[in-house]
């Protein structure tokens, strides 16, 4: 069974999808948490963080460069924050790797 975020790259579920790759897909966030929240995923099917290997750097590293072309893209230029909640106690919900972008307001430090 493909992951929700898999149906999102399959455009069997709608998105608001603001970039696309090789290697990644970058649509906004359903509940957003921000004036700009924008979520960037592998397209690669990998739980998450913690079930990473080796040959997935390269797709790691072009997630945190597309995150950032994204805020860019976005005007984020006084700043943004970068989260992935990673596993239970992390507040991870959706089982497929994913990067937030947020940004458009000043963030608060420390996260809930
Ligand atoms: O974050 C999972 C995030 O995924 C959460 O912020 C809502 C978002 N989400 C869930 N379903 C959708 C769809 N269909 N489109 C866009 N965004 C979605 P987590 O880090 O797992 O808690």
């Amino acid at each position: 069974m493909a992951t929700l975020f898999t149906q999102i790259v399959q455009r069997e579920i709608p998105a608001d999808i603001v970039y696309e790759d090789d290697l990644t897909l970058a649509f906004r966030d359903i509940a957003p948490k921000a004036p700009t929240h924008i979520l960037v995923i592998p397209k690669k099917e990998i739980v998450s963080l913690a079930e990473l290997t080796a040959e997935d750097e390269a797709i790691v590293g072009r997630c945190v460069m597309v995150a950032h072309k994204v805020a860019q893209a976005e005007g984020l230029d006084g700043g943004y924050r970068l989260v992935c909640n990673s596993g239970d106690d992390g507040g991870q919900e959706v089982p497929h790797l994913h990067f937030h972008v947020l940004g458009g307001r000043k963030l608060t430090w420390p996260p809930g």
